[in-house]
C-alpha cells in the first residue's frame, strides 16, 4: 500500500492494476451519463489547467472514459473507479458518485513528459459520514458571489456535501429579504475594521444556492439568534437590547484600539457575545417568523441555521424560551432546525441537529450539550474548534488568525483527531458529519480564504470521508503529509493560493 497516489480524501480501498497507464489527451472519448460528462469536461479541464473539449462518444472505444449509472454501488455518494490502459470508468449509483469519482480522476491525472497520465488503478469508494460540509462567514467580512462559488469548488474538489453561510452578526447583516428591507439598507455596510461590507440580493442568494448544487453541495443558511444581533438593531432599534459590555470585552477592545458597542453605532470590531435581540417583546417572534419564513421558502436544501451561540447578553430562561420556539418554528416550516451546541440546554424541536464547536476534549457542559440533542432522537455535526476551526493560525508566525482554541492549530493538530473519539457515548450513528468553518474576522479575500483553508480542509475532509484515524496505515498523519503534498501541483494548477505548511514537503511540476 505504500504506493498509494496522492489521493484525499483517503478512498476505502486502493488497489494497482497490472497494466500501463492510461493517458489522457484532448481527444479522449466520454461515455455514458451526458451530464457527468459535463461534469467531467469541467473538473478535468480544471485539474490540468487545460480546456479540454472532451468528445462525447457514445460507441465502445478503447481509451474512454466511461462514465456509468449502476445500482450495484448501494452507497449514496460512493463510486467505483477503475483505470488501465484500456480506459477509465466510473460506476456510483448517484450523480453524486459520479461526481466524487470524478475528484478523484482529477487528483490522479499527473502530467508527464508523455503527456498526461493516470495510474492503472482499482479504486472502490464511499463516504463514512453523510454530511460534510465547510462553513463561510460572510458576516465579520463580506464575500463577493464569485468568491463564494469558488469556495464551493473548492470543497466539492474534496468530496464535501454542504456550504453553512454565516449570514448575520453583529458586524452585518448579508441577506437582502422581501419582508425585511431594512436589514440590509441599514445593517449591511459594515464589516470588520471599516471593511466595505455589502449584501447578497435574493437572486444571489439563489445563484450561490443553483451553483452549489452543481457541485451536489447543498446550502445550509444560519441566521445567528438571539445574539450576534448587533447589526439588527441599525434597522429596527427597538428589537434590540443594550449591547452587555463585561469588563473583558471593555479590556478586549482596549487593547486591540476598537470601540465599543454601542446601541445604533455599526460595530466593527472582533468582540463577542455581548448583543441579544428583546425577547420580552412579541414584535421580535414576529421578526423572527418572517425572516425564517421567507429564508425557509428561499432555501430548496433541508437545513435551517439558527445559531444559538454566545448569547452572553441574553438572561438563561429567555434564551431557554426562545431557543425551544424558534427551533419548533423552523420545523413548522418543514425545515430541519440546527443549532450550535449551546442550545442543547433549552427544549429545543427533538428534529434540531446540534453542532459541536468545542475543543476535541470537551468540558463537561460542552458534551453534555451536544449529548443533549443525541439523547433527544437527532444527531450532532462536528466542528471541534482546536482542529477544525480554520480561522486559526497554523502557528504564532500565521500573518492571519486567531488562537482562542487552544493556540495555533497545526496542520498536524487538524488532521490527528477522531470524530468517535470527541465526546463519550456519542459514535459514528449519532454524527451526522464534521463540518470545518472559517470564520472570517481576519480574513477578507479569496487568496486569505484559501491560505487558511488549504491544506487544512483536507484535514477535515478526510476526517468526513475516510475510516477512523488509526483504522488503516494509510489512515495516518504520516500518509496524510505525503498525500497531501502530492497535491500540491494539482491546487497551483486549480489556482488554489494553499499555505506551504513546513511540516509538508509540497511536490513540484
Ligand atoms: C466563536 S463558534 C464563534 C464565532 C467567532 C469564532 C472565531 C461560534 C459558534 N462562535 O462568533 O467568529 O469563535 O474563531
Amino acid at each position: 500500500m505504500s504506493a498509494i497516489p496522492a489521493l484525499v480524501p483517503l478512498p476505502r480501498s486502493v488497489a494497482t492494476i497490472e497494466t500501463a497507464p492510461f493517458q489522457l489527451s484532448t481527444q479522449t472519448p466520454l461515455r455514458g451519463d451526458p451530464d457527468a460528462a459535463a461534469e467531467a469536461r469541467r473538473i478535468l479541464s480544471a485539474a490540468t489547467a487545460h480546456a479540454l473539449d472532451l468528445p462525447t462518444n457514445p460507441l465502445p472505444s478503447s481509451s474512454a472514459i466511461t462514465l456509468a449509472r449502476t445500482s450495484d454501488i448501494a452507497l449514496p455518494g460512493g463510486y467505483r473507479l477503475t483505470a488501465a490502459d484500456t480506459g477509465v470508468e466510473i460506476s456510483a449509483s448517484d450523480s453524486a458518485g459520479l461526481a466524487a469519482g470524478l475528484h478523484t480522476l482529477a487528483q490522479l491525472v499527473t502530467p508527464t513528459s508523455e503527456g498526461w497520465l493516470v495510474p492503472a488503478i482499482r479504486i472502490d469508494d464511499a463516504p463514512r459520514f453523510a454530511y460534510r460540509g465547510v462553513m463561510l462567514d460572510v458576516a465579520r467580512h463580506f464575500f463577493a458571489v464569485s468568491d463564494v462559488c469558488a469556495v464551493i469548488d473548492r470543497a466539492a474538489s474534496l468530496k464535501l456535501t454542504h456550504l453553512h453561510l454565516h449570514l448575520t452578526d453583529d458586524q452585518g447583516w448579508r441577506l437582502q429579504l422581501r419582508a425585511h428591507p431594512a436589514l440590509t439598507d441599514a445593517a449591511s455596510g459594515s464589516a470588520i475594521s471599516g471593511a466595505p461590507g455589502g449584501f447578497y440580493t435574493r437572486e444571489d442568494y439563489r445563484e450561490i444556492v443553483a451553483y452549489a448544487a452543481t457541485r451536489h453541495i447543498t446550502v445550509v443558511p444560519e441566521i445567528d439568534l438571539p445574539g450576534h444581533t448587533h447589526a439588527v438593531g441599525l434597522a429596527y432599534p427597538h428589537l434590540a437590547a443594550d449591547p452587555v459590555v463585561t469588563p473583558a470585552l471593555t479590556a478586549e477592545a482596549a487593547a486591540r484600539g476598537e470601540a465599543l458597542p454601542a446601541a445604533g453605532t455599526p460595530y466593527t470590531g472582533l468582540g463577542v457575545g455581548f448583543s441579544s435581540l428583546r425577547l420580552d417583546d412579541e414584535a421580535t417572534f414576529d421578526f423572527v417568523a418572517d425572516v425564517l419564513g421567507e429564508l425557509a421558502h428561499l432555501t430548496p436544501g433541508p437545513y435551517l441555521h439558527v445559531g444559538g451561540d454566545e448569547a452572553f447578553g441574553t438572561a438563561p430562561d429567555e434564551y431557554d424560551a426562545f431557543l425551544a420556539r424558534v427551533t419548533q418554528l423552523v420545523a413548522d416550516l418543514g425545515k430541519v432546525p440546527v443549532a450550535w451546541h449551546d442550545a442543547g440546554r433549552a427544549k429545543v424541536a427533538p428534529e434540531t441537529i446540534g453542532q459541536y464547536w468545542g475543543l476535541t476534549t470537551p468540558d463537561t457542559e460542552g458534551a453534555d450539550a451536544a449529548l443533549a440533542f443525541v439523547r433527544r432522537a437527532s444527531g450532532v455535526i462536528l466542528s471541534p474548534a482546536d482542529a477544525v476551526y480554520l480561522d486559526m493560525k497554523y502557528d504564532d508566525d500565521t500573518p492571519r488568525g486567531l488562537t482562542w482554541a487552544n493556540g495555533p492549530t497545526s496542520v498536524r493538530r487538524a488532521y490527528e483527531w477522531e470524530p468517535s473519539s470527541v465526546i463519550d457515548e456519542i459514535a459514528d450513528d449519532d454524527i451526522l458529519g464534521v463540518e470545518a468553518a472559517v470564520w472570517t474576522e481576519t480574513i477578507d479575500d479569496l487568496a486569505g480564504l484559501d491560505a487558511m483553508m488549504f491544506p487544512r480542509l483536507a484535514a477535515a475532509a478526510e476526517a468526513a470521508w475516510s475510516a477512523p484515524l488509526g483504522s488503516t496505515p494509510e489512515r495516518s498523519w504520516e500518509s496524510f503529509r505525503r498525500r497531501v503534498g502530492g497535491l500540491g501541483p494539482l491546487w497551483r494548477r486549480q489556482g488554489i493560493a494553499f499555505h506551504p505548511d513546513g511540516q509538508i514537503s509540497w511536490d513540484q511540476e
